[in-house]
């Protein structure tokens, strides 16, 4: 089997940018140990403190963001790193040629049950003509990462990376305590009647959101109803979805009124829309294509609908 390192060097990716994927994935190896551990290193539960989204800080969000802050630091090829959890871009090196954004650890509500959670991440080339750890930085388009991925903290750990148009899937030896590449050139399987919503949100979606849903499972619309599934944790939802095929929804609710869509563009849209279209997948928000929108603001949201595209399409119709 090919260890990440081998593959990326096959793949002739430039070598500061290998580089950073490395960083990254120490981390997310220190993370991974860590998640293992579980009660026994005392780094389950909640802090006292709420993330700049508003939302408290479990134990584990903390220490993942400070793991991968620490590694990407260290790494003179990072220009900045912007988290989920920071108010702000955290600034590494003035030269450095590439920014890292990340959610450290998705699905938190998950850590205190043992369920899947996981990092997810982005690479985007930094900007010469602004500051190190400007804002602006990270206000590019989806079509400029230059790879992106997650890592599953499930049963075994699994790195899922979108990198030269094409998915591939790593899972990680905790003995060698290194990647190797499981399933090369990975495409989303087609066919599957299976879709991952939270259907506690039904009455607060939009009309055209209840209509679709209903129409997905009513026998008297459909000859095969759809399955559902929902993990509560986006890492966990669109790894089956990518794995097995079906479609992910998190559209816009009127629950809180002030925050329409839930899911971020940066650390979470951005990098899953361009692992599921490299899949040959589509990722849409209900107005368009994922990868075709700018960041506008660092912590923007967006309404999420990704995965099989013949799906895809139905739903946004
Ligand atoms: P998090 O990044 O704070 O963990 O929140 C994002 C998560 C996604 O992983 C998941 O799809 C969604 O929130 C679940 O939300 P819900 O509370 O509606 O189940
Ligand atoms: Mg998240």
């Amino acid at each position: 089997m090919q260890s990440i390192a081998e593959f990326l060097t096959d793949q002739q990716v430039d070598e500061k940018l290998q580089q950073v994927i490395h960083s990254i994935l120490s981390a997310s190896k220190e993370i991974a140990f860590q998640v293992g551990m579980g009660a026994m290193s005392g780094v389950l539960g909640s802090t006292e403190n709420e993330n700049v989204q508003g939302e408290t800080q479990k134990k584990l969000d903390v220490i993942s963001n400070q793991i991968l802050l620490d590694n990407l630091s260290k790494n003179q090829h990072v220009r900045a790193a912007a988290s989920e959890e920071e108010d702000l871009p955290v600034s590494c090196h003035e030269k450095g040629a590439f920014l890292v954004a990340f959610d450290p650890l998705d699905g938190s509500s998950n850590i205190d049950i043992n369920g899947q959670i996981g990092t997810i991440f982005t690479i985007l080339p930094a900007q010469d003509n602004l500051r190190a750890d400007a804002q602006e930085q990270f206000l590019q388009s989806g079509h400029q990462q230059l790879c992106a991925g997650y890592v599953l903290y499930g049963p075994s750990s699994i790195l899922m990376l979108a990198i030269n148009g094409q998915v591939h899937e790593f899972t990680l030896d905790r003995e060698k305590s290194d990647f190797f590449k499981t399933t090369n050139n990975l495409i989303l399987p087609p066919g599957r009647k299976e879709f991952s919503i939270n259907m506690s949100n039904f009455y607060f979606w939009p009309g055209y959101m209840q209509t679709h849903i209903q129409s997905l499972i009513n026998p008297e619309l459909i000859d095969e109803p759809f399955n559902m599934r929902w993990n509560g944790a986006m890492v966990g939802d669109v790894h089956r979805v990518l794995s097995r095929g079906g479609i992910f929804l998190y559209p816009t609710d009127t629950k809180k009124p002030d925050q329409p869509a839930k899911l971020r563009l940066l650390y979470e849209a951005f990098p899953m829309a361009l692992l599921v279209e490299n899949a040959k997948g589509q990722a849409c928000t209900e107005s368009g294509r994922i990868l075709d929108l700018t960041l506008t603001e660092l912590h923007q949201r967006v309404p999420v609908i990704m995965g099989d595209a013949e799906l895809v399409q139905a739903a946004i119709q």
